[in-house]
């Protein structure tokens, strides 16, 4: 990154930072802007009662590279159907688990299957919570860093998002890819903020205060095709940092896109996730990753109706610092 650049974004960091807009203690960071009367309004929206799934299937097969620092989901049984069936003709079998599975199973016909998943909580379709990101030392509201332990964050934590019921609130879609007649936008290409004023131009949406933006560049599909992992990361397009102030003008309460990481991938103007450490860090801004938003965008654009009810809840993890998430829009 230049000097200039850097000084540019350093400069849009200042004018965008939320730190002691809702307290010194605040944890939440633009979810203050889903207030109780928005999201009462967002329910309105859901008006056909259509509900489409917004989230990638946490499988084996997802675009997390093998060798990376990320792996895809692993789904494990604990307990099935074939394990009960040889437990109870093995009596005396096994080990404690067994035991107490006998000794339900002796006491009338109920059977049952148990099942655990492992995962990196920044695989498949997620919300990165404002813990995840930091710069010069401080996260979001002037937290220090050391405030995330390997114990988990002791600020900022996805539990914070959790606990007030969130991400709930009126979602609104601006399908960036259909906007340019294209099934997905090419590889590296930059969405900035006269972009996103072009498209909402063309789909007649307005955009309100804390409204949950979804943005599609098609780039999910990318993945589909072809199952190449790095390819479909270091390819990705997305926004460039410089629509932070956009969003933050508009008073989004959060974004989600249909790619790796909300962002343009390619580093831009050299410098890694800029528009990372100004959402999450300055602003207070959750991001959402790796949505599936192919179903909603041949929805919106059969009925022309772009916006509607999001329920996106995070995960009540203590300390965690993200969250995996199935959100589903609602028309
Ligand atoms: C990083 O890779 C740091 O972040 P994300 O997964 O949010 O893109």
């Amino acid at each position: 990154m230049e000097a200039s650049v850097t000084e540019e974004w350093r400069k849009a960091g200042e004018r965008v930072r939320n730190w002691g807009r809702w307290g010194d203690d605040d944890q939440l960071g633009t979810l203050n802007l889903l207030t109780p009367e928005r999201i009462a309004y967002a329910a309105t929206r859901a008006v056909r009662g259509r509900a489409i799934q917004l989230g990638i299937p946490f499988d084996a097969y997802g675009p997390q590279s093998a060798g990376g620092m990320r792996r895809n989901p692993v789904h494990l049984m604990a307990i099935d159907g074939g394990d009960a069936e040889l437990a109870a003709q093995l009596a005396g079998w096994g080990g404690p688990q067994e035991a107490q599975v006998a000794g339900m199973y002796a006491r009338g016909p109920m059977r049952f299957n148990d099942d655990y998943v492992m995962m990196p909580l920044q695989a498949a379709t997620q919300w990165d919570a404002l813990s995840h990101v930091y710069y010069d030392g401080l996260l979001y509201n002037g937290y220090p860093a050391a405030s995330v332990t390997s114990l988990g964050a002791t600020r900022l934590g996805i539990e914070q998002v959790a606990e007030r019921g969130g991400v709930v609130g009126r979602g609104v879609l601006l399908d960036v890819a259909r906007h340019h007649g294209v099934d997905r936008l090419a590889a590296g290409t930059v969405v900035g903020p006269h972009d996103l004023d072009a498209v909402i131009a063309a789909q007649g949406v307005e955009l309100r205060p804390g409204d949950i933006l979804v943005i599609r560049t098609g780039w999910w599909t990318r993945f589909l095709e072809t199952r190449r992992q790095s390819e479909w990361f270091s390819g990705s397009p997305g926004l460039s940092w410089r629509c932070a102030e956009w969003l933050h003008e508009h008073e989004i309460a959060a974004v989600a896109l249909d790619n790796p990481a909300v962002e343009v991938m390619r580093p831009e103007d050299g410098v890694m996730l800029p528009l990372h450490m100004l959402t999450l860090r300055d602003m207070g801004l959750p991001l959402g990753e790796i949505w599936d938003l192919e179903a909603l965008g041949r929805d919106c654009a059969e009925d022309r109706v772009y916006d509607f009810l999001l329920c996106a809840p995070a995960l009540r993890i203590p300390g965690a610092v993200g969250t995996p998430i199935s959100p589903v829009a609602i028309k």
